[in-house]
């Protein structure tokens, strides 16, 4: 295949498209609406998917919605099903509404009396097919194993349902916003990505609802790229892990701006003073060896727009690596565990 006929190059460039979709996503009020109505609710998925549920857990506290929010990979979750009660929301996160665990933790809800939701790109999966209620990720079938759009609609398909339930919803500008993010930084993260293939080790950090972004940048560079990745929340970076700076490290800082930005930055200066290079992600300001500036001031959208510029680092570097950034080796779009089903 050439460059530009790698399914995730398309698929990075139509996160746009996915994003507009999600915006005009009428299944998104159902979602608000069973959100509202419920008292608690557990968000889970594998993977990419259980990002996803992380950021929705965090997003529902942030914005204060009153539910009490809770994100567990499928598998974990399988262990609280006792704890479910009448009233409880489950919303399952499933790319192929196949995954073994998702099913296995989707079906346990149902039984134990929660509604199940699911945030899913099949419609006619088995997940969707036992579900009460669920929203497509939109921007239509995504061919890579590496998730990038889909990781993009579902996330702010909970961000949107989470605004209304705050009586909000997410910026219109948001498609623009990130089309232009595309078109600016694309060669910029595609000339860095000739040094980032060689990195000895990729530091994500990220804070509050940006930690879950930096979770799914360590995913996609160990994925696509196959380069040892760590994440941390910023500031825990310095207890202990830190002792890994030295050269050949790469800081991918994912940063938006609140109250602690200014600590942010010391940190970002710390490892960089200890030789590592810094990749700072911002709705700030700030200094880096690259520094990628998201047009968008809301924290809780600027936070998913973090993650665009680290699918364009993924796939050059998979590039410059002469690695196959659809197919990544050991992997598959859908995750069948025997015995499980
Ligand atoms: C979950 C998942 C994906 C990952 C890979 C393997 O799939 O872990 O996040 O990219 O394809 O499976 P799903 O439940 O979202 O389909």
């Amino acid at each position: 295949m050439t460059h530009q006929s790698h399914h995730m190059i398309k698929e990075i460039r139509e996160e746009p498209q996915a994003a507009a979709y999600v915006l005009k996503d009428e299944h998104v009020k159902e979602l608000a609406e069973a959100l509202s109505s419920s008292d608690r609710v557990f968000f889970f998925g594998c993977g990419s998917s259980y990002n996803m549920a992380l950021y929705g857990a965090r997003v529902a506290e942030v914005l204060e919605v009153g539910v009490e929010a809770y994100a567990l990979p499928s598998s974990e979750f399988t262990y609280f099903l006792g704890k479910l009660r009448r009233g409880d929301l489950a919303v399952a996160i499933s790319r192929s509404g196949e995954t073994s665990e998702t099913l296995k933790a989707a079906m346990g809800a149902l039984k134990a009396g929660a509604k199940l939701f699911s945030i899913t790109n099949e419609p006619a999966s088995p997940l969707a097919r036992a579900s009460h209620a669920y929203v497509l990720m939109g921007g239509g079938r995504e061919e890579s194993v590496v998730m990038t759009k889909t990781f993009v609609a579902g996330s702010l398909s909970i961000l949107r349902a989470l605004k209304m339930c705050a009586g909000g919803d997410v910026g219109r500008e948001l498609p623009s916003r990130l089309w232009e993010l595309i078109e600016t930084h694309e060669p910029l993260l595609k000339d860095f990505s000739r040094e980032f293939a060689e990195a000895r080790l990729a530091v994500n950090l990220g804070h509050s609802y940006t930690h879950p972004m930096a979770l799914e940048a360590s995913i996609k560079v160990m994925e696509a790229a196959l380069i040892p990745a760590i994440t941390y929340h910023m500031m825990e970076f310095r207890h202990g892990p830190k002792a890994l700076v030295e050269p050949g490290v790469y800081v991918l800082a994912l940063l938006v701006e609140d109250p602690h930005y200014e600590l942010h930055r010391d940190l970002l200066e710390e490892v960089s003073s200890l030789g590592a290079k810094v990749v700072l992600i911002t709705n700030g300001e700030g200094l880096g060896d690259v520094v990628v500036k998201i047009g968008v001031k809301d924290p809780l959208e600027a936070a998913v727009l973090t993650i665009t510029p680290v699918h364009l680092l993924a796939y050059y570097s998979a590039l410059r690596k002469g690695l196959d950034p659809d197919r990544p080796r050991h992997l598959s779009k859908v995750v069948k565990v025997r015995g499980l089903n």
